[in-house]
């Protein structure tokens, strides 16, 4: 079948079915430049400021993406292929499928080929907003004491070279210094990367940085620059071959498509340093807090993800939906919903807490979005303290619940102490912390508590015999027998 490439030229020639950007792309200015433009972002921000520049007409707030390093340098040259279109795959629970194009990406840079154009980039009076997608590991701060970690190799290079920045709060730094210098006002830093509070947390690193390097730059940007703090949420899938193949059987050359749910939410905290999009017109929502709304996130979705995704690679499933689909696993879910994580739960204004976790369930089961295992334990280590262990410590506080909780950490323990599920075949374990998680779990033979004496990650847990005594009985048990399931009944 004969194909045609995505790009701005060839839209017309596209098969009808496709959803393409209505507004004159040429007209657009990126008053965003957002560094780390992988599926997350292009599912989420791109996608909100698409429908912000179709329905308003606005021309000011398009996106130039950044990527920092050289492992960004295949998304940047697809993009620019492509006249940085990509196609956004909605795939719906009924087997429906959307493919709308997005338009709002308008450039792309890469920091480690000219990190000074970057800057300049970002220093530029078009320039309103920089926003960030570089995980939790690119804040850079020690997980054991949330403070910046200046041992990084990265931070002394770019400490030592403010010119020509490698990480993140240097290209900001460097940016921020050039608009002082000119007399421009700062832009807001955006985080949208899935973290509490993922605003403050970007303060803190970046003033931390830049007071070593100029404490008068530390001192405007203090003054400046406005850090709203906000909640993400659409659920984005890796990327595979098959939907790769797939758009090419309907007639589109695409070589780096997103995937996503039809679902999407964004809660943002309204402070800006230099105006903001209106992106309250197209379905974004801005509270003056947003605490509860991501604390409801972070320990229902997230949580929830992780309590399948451990759970269900020791039982063998390969996907969320699968996980679902297994009464088992649905019912255990929303029992640790229920029981353990709502208990602990403040009430959010406008949201019906019984009605967000049945939403849960049904967006975890749609069985078109194959959200693989894998990418939901993908550094387990930085998501439990933030997604579980809370659960767990405010329930033993008040004598609430615990075995649910208790149960996915023995999973964790004999997952990164085995590295199998209950067959004997192997997982796909990506952790930074994989090493110390493997060599404590191993350990547990000996002393029962080894896994849960990783402070980093579980606190101080370890002394508490309420907690340790439900772990060891069911560690005990998945150990003598690793069919989890009858541990879950
Ligand atoms: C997932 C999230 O990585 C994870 O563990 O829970 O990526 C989740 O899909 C998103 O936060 C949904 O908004």
């Amino acid at each position: 079948m004969k194909t045609i490439q995505l790009n701005q030229g060839n839209l017309q020639h596209l098969p009808e079915s496709f959803a393409l950007p209505t507004y004159d792309r040429s007209k657009v200015k990126a008053g965003i430049v957002h560094i780390g433009i992988g599926g997350f972002h292009r599912s989420h921000e791109a996608f909100y400021t698409d429908e912000l520049l179709a329905s308003t007409g606005s021309t000011e707030w398009g996106i130039c993406g950044v990527g920092l390093r050289e492992a960004d340098r295949k998304i940047g040259d697809i993009l620019k292929q492509q006249d940085y279109l990509y196609t956004l795959i909605v795939k719906h629970p009924d087997g429906k499928v959307e493919n709308r194009v997005i338009g709002s990406i308008v450039d792309f840079m890469l920091g480690c080929d000219d990190a000074v154009a970057v800057t300049d980039k970002m220093a530029s009076a078009e320039t309103k907003i920089v926003s960030l997608t570089i995980t939790e590991g690119g804040y850079n701060f020690n997980p054991a004491t949330n403070e910046f970690d200046f041992s990084n190799p990265d931070v002394q290079h770019d400490l030592a070279n403010p010119q020509n920045p490698k990480m993140v709060f240097g290209f900001l730094t460097e940016a921020l210094r050039k608009r002082r210098a000119a007399g421009l006002p700062a832009f807001t830093i955006q985080s949208c990367d899935n973290i509490q509070h993922n605003g403050n947390m970007t303060r803190k690193m970046l003033l931390a940085f830049a007071e070593k390097q100029d404490p008068e730059l530390a001192a405007w940007i203090e003054q400046e620059v406005r850090f709203p703090n906000a909640m993400v949420d659409r659920i984005t899938p890796v990327t595979t071959p098959a939907d790769i193949a797939n758009l090419q059987a309907s007639g589109v050359d695409d070589a780096w498509p997103v995937i996503c749910e039809p679902f999407s939410q964004w809660v943002i905290e309204d402070t800006f340093s230099n105006g903001r999009p209106a992106w309250e017109n197209v379905g974004a929502q801005f509270v003056p807090d947003v605490t509860p709304y991501e604390t409801m996130k972070i320990r229902l979705l997230n949580a929830g993800h992780s309590v399948l995704g451990l759970l269900g690679s020791i039982h063998g499933h390969q996907t969320i939906d699968g996980c679902v689909a297994d009464p088992l696993f649905a019912t255990y879910l929303r029992r640790f919903m229920d029981v353990e994580a709502t208990p602990v739960l403040a009430p959010v204004e406008g949201i019906n807490l019984e009605d967000y976790k049945s939403s849960l369930i049904e967006r975890f089961g749609n069985p078109n979005v194959k959200d693989n295992l894998a990418r939901i334990c993908l550094e387990s280590s930085s998501k439990l303290p933030k997604f579980l262990i809370p659960t767990i410590t405010e329930n033993m506080a008040k004598g609430g619940s615990i075995q649910f909780a208790a149960l996915v950490i023995a999973a964790w323990c004999y997952y990164s102490d085995k590295g199998v599920n209950k067959e004997g075949v192997a997982l796909d374990i990506v952790d930074d912390m994989k090493a110390e998680l493997h060599a404590a779990a191993a350990g547990s033979q000996d002393d029962k508590l080894s896994f849960l004496k990783l402070t980093a990650v579980f606190g101080d847990l370890a002394q508490n015999a309420v907690f340790t005594d439900v772990y060891i009985a069911m560690l005990d048990a998945l150990y003598a027998n690793p069919n989890i399931a009858e541990q879950m009944q």
